[in-house]
C-alpha cells in the first residue's frame, strides 16, 4: 500500500490516499474486469478494505477535506487506488441531522453480485461524479431504481440486502468500477437528459 502521508488526529495516526493516489480516467486498470478476491483476506486486502473506507470517511469530514486537499465521495473502488480487486467502499451519509450518526449505507463491499434490479430506471437529477473523473460530464445516468446486492463483508460475512435511492446508485456505480465500467459510458450521447418513461429521480 502506497503511504501518503501521517497525519495525527484525535492522537491517532491515520494514514489516508491522497489524490495523487488516486487513478484518473486513462489508466487501463479503470477498465480492467477485476478479479474476485479470496477468502481468507490477506493482510494486505484487510489493509486496502480500511484504507478506502477510510477515504471517504476523511474526505466528507469538512476540515480533513479542505486539509488534505481531497474531493468528497461516498463510494470507491479498488481498481480507483490501482488494486484490480473486487472490492470497493460505500459511505453515504444520512442528509437527516437527527440521523448524521447512522449512514444510509456503510460497508466494504467485496466480490459483490447485483441479484435482481427493478425494471423502473433511476437516476441523481445532478448527474453523477467519480474521483477518476477530473471534469464534469452532464447527463443522468440512467440505472436501475432498487436493486438486491448480495456480496461479504471484511471479516468474511455475506450479505445479501435491497437497495433503493442514492445507495443503489453509488452501489451500482461503485460495482461498475470493478467491471471496468465508468458512469458516462451509460450517458446517452445524442441527448444527455434523455428522460425515458418509468424513470425516477433521486435526490
Ligand atoms: C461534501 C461533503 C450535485 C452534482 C449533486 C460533498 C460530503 C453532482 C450530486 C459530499 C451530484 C459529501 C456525489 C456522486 C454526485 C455531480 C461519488 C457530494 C460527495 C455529492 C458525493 C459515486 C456518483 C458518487 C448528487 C456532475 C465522487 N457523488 N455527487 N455523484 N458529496 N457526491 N457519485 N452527483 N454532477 N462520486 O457530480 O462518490 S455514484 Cl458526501
Ligand atoms: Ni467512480
Amino acid at each position: 500500500m502506497v503511504i501518503s502521508e501521517k497525519f495525527k488526529i484525535y492522537s491517532e495516526v491515520f494514514e489516508v490516499f491522497l489524490m495523487k493516489d488516486i487513478v484518473r480516467d486513462g489508466d487501463p486498470v479503470l477498465r480492467k474486469q477485476a478479479p474476485k478476491v479470496k477468502f481468507p483476506l490477506s493482510k494486505e486486502d484487510k489493509q486496502l478494505a480500511h484504507d478506502l473506507m477510510e477515504y471517504l470517511e476523511v474526505s466528507q469530514n469538512p476540515e480533513l477535506c479542505e486539509k488534505y486537499k481531497l474531493r468528497a465521495g461516498v463510494g470507491l473502488a479498488a481498481p480507483q487506488v490501482g488494486v484490480s480487486e473486487m472490492m470497493a467502499s460505500v459511505l453515504v451519509p444520512n442528509e437527516d441531522e437527527n440521523e448524521s450518526d447512522t449512514p444510509l449505507f456503510k460497508d466494504v463491499i467485496i466480490n459483490p453480485v447485483i441479484v435482481s434490479s427493478s425494471v423502473q430506471r433511476g437516476a441523481l437529477t445532478e448527474g453523477e461524479g467519480c474521483l477518476s473523473v477530473d471534469k464534469d460530464i452532464p447527463g443522468y445516468v440512467p440505472r436501475a431504481a432498487r436493486i438486491t446486492l448480495r456480496y461479504t463483508d471484511v471479516d468474511g460475512k455475506d450479505h445479501k440486502i435491497r437497495l433503493k435511492n442514492y445507495p443503489a446508485i453509488v452501489c451500482q456505480h461503485e460495482i461498475d468500477h470493478l467491471h471496468g465500467v465508468l458512469f458516462y459510458d451509460h450517458i446517452n450521447k445524442d441527448n444527455p437528459f434523455t428522460k425515458s418513461d418509468d424513470e425516477i429521480f433521486i435526490y
